[in-house]
């Protein structure tokens, strides 16, 4: 290597001397101790009797240059002519060569005879007609709620999916709400009256990894990636037992509640968009069950807070980005509602925040949910013959600020698709 080494910066030397060089990069000076003195960048590999040889000239070009044996064999190039740079790409990179200064003049040639650019104007978007619906006794509170649950013969239940894996449900009554919002996205509107005929379960919790092992024992959530490149754990993990499980698909949902039904005897599937809405809402017409886009969401659910902040790290074993560092502000890219401190980076398992009047935990954050729903247009109609070659998922996850975590904020994706931050919530029908 040193021999190598010497012979390279005479090379290079000498051609300092003969032409100017622009040093632009030194990316490895580690490897390059012995020269640093090189206007350049060069990289030696060695494989059996062959060297390589690359150089890295300020246009980025590598020129590797095979040797065989211990000779080394220098072929005077000057590489800062166009055409010294096409012979070499031509003869190192499969013929990949070309004349970049001629490219672009062509291509400005291209766009002249193409005429003036004029610019074409989106159509504008036809004003949303807002038509408020009303529901008898909607929205309602703890009050009523109590009532309609007094008609329930039970309003828990447990069932023990393997031995020791228990799943707690909630009974959630029938009722009649509106459904969507103006307030959301476009595809949350035109709102519907939409009538849950009948009480159903659901768990109080998004369905854990443990649960989730029962029938898939093999499927492992893994971990939710870190940034920073030279970490030596794989990332933050997903896949404690308690956790919700992730990165299954709504085929995989499907699968699951299935076999779960099978074995139980019990008729467990996913909510409609329609149940899983009515039971986040639990009697709210707002955006959320505790209030409405801006409402303090710390105790409530894990969203993108100022938490989010916390997955600027670095260093090995990755830690918190000191503020001073001037790294920080590009590795807190993540869009995140800083005024709100809601304690979790990640998913969390259990009970980790308020339940909703249902009773139920973190439907609007933590991890988004899969629906059996197909994604097509509103107003909703449970009989709509429109099918799409899309499912909906609903909620928002750790990572999503309020406003894609609504409780009619819907997602869209293919059934097959296993998602980094959708997991599910079963349901129980009678
Ligand atoms: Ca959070």
């Amino acid at each position: 290597m040193s021999q190598v080494g010497i012979i390279i910066g005479r090379e290079f030397n000498e051609r300092v001397r003969k032409k100017s060089f622009i040093i632009t990069t030194l990316l490895m000076p580690l490897l390059m101790v012995g020269l640093m003195f090189a206007p350049m960048l060069i990289m030696k590999y060695s494989g059996g009797d062959e060297k390589h040889i690359a150089v890295i000239d300020e246009s980025g070009l590598i020129a590797p240059r095979l040797q065989s044996g211990k000779e080394l064999i220098f072929e005077p190039t000057d590489l800062s002519t166009e055409a010294a740079r096409k012979e070499l790409t031509d003869k190192y990179a499969n013929g990949a060569g070309v004349d970049w200064k001629k490219e672009i003049a062509d291509y400005a040639d291209y766009l002249k005879k193409q005429g003036p650019i004029t610019p074409v104007m989106p159509e504008k978007a036809a004003p949303v007609k807002e038509k408020t619906l009303k529901v008898k006794g909607w929205p309602f509170g703890a009050d009523r709620i109590k009532e309609m649950l007094a008609k329930e013969k039970e309003t828990r239940k447990v069932v023990e999916i393997a031995p020791g894996v228990k799943v707690n449900f909630v009974r959630i009554p029938a009722g009649e709400f509106v459904m969507g919002s103006y307030r959301g996205e476009p595809d949350a509107y035109p709102t519907a009256k939409v009538k849950i005929d009948k009480a159903f379960w659901m768990a109080e919790l998004e369905t854990t990894n443990e649960q989730f092992n029962v029938v898939f024992p093999d499927h492992d959530s893994r971990f939710v990636d870190q940034q920073w490149k030279d970490h030596v754990v794989q990332g933050y993990p997903a896949n404690k037992p308690e956790q919700p499980v992730i990165r299954v698909s709504y085929n995989d949902a499907m699968e699951f509640c299935r076999k779960l039904s099978e074995k139980t005897g019990l008729k467990i599937t996913l909510p409609t968009e329609a149940q899983w809405e009515w039971a986040c809402r639990a009697g709210s017409d707002q955006d959320f069950w505790y209030g409405d886009m801006h409402a303090d969401f710390g105790k409530k659910d894990n969203l993108a807070d100022k938490t989010t902040l916390l997955f600027a790290v670095y260093g090995v074993d990755p830690q918190p980005m000191a503020k001073t560092n001037p790294w920080y502000k590009y590795y807190t890219f993540l869009p995140k509602e800083e005024s709100v401190d809601d304690g979790n980076l990640v998913q969390v398992g259990g009970k980790a925040y308020e339940a909703n009047p249902f009773g139920l935990y973190s439907m609007h954050g933590n991890v988004a949910e899969w629906t059996r729903s197909d994604y097509v247009s509103y107003p909703y109609n449970e009989k709509t013959k429109e099918t799409s070659e899309y499912k909906v998922a609903r909620g928002g996850s750790y990572i999503d600020r309020p406003k894609y975590a609504a409780s009619h904020t819907r997602k869209a994706y293919y059934p097959y698709q296993r998602v980094f931050n959708v997991g599910f919530r079963m349901i129980i029908e009678d």
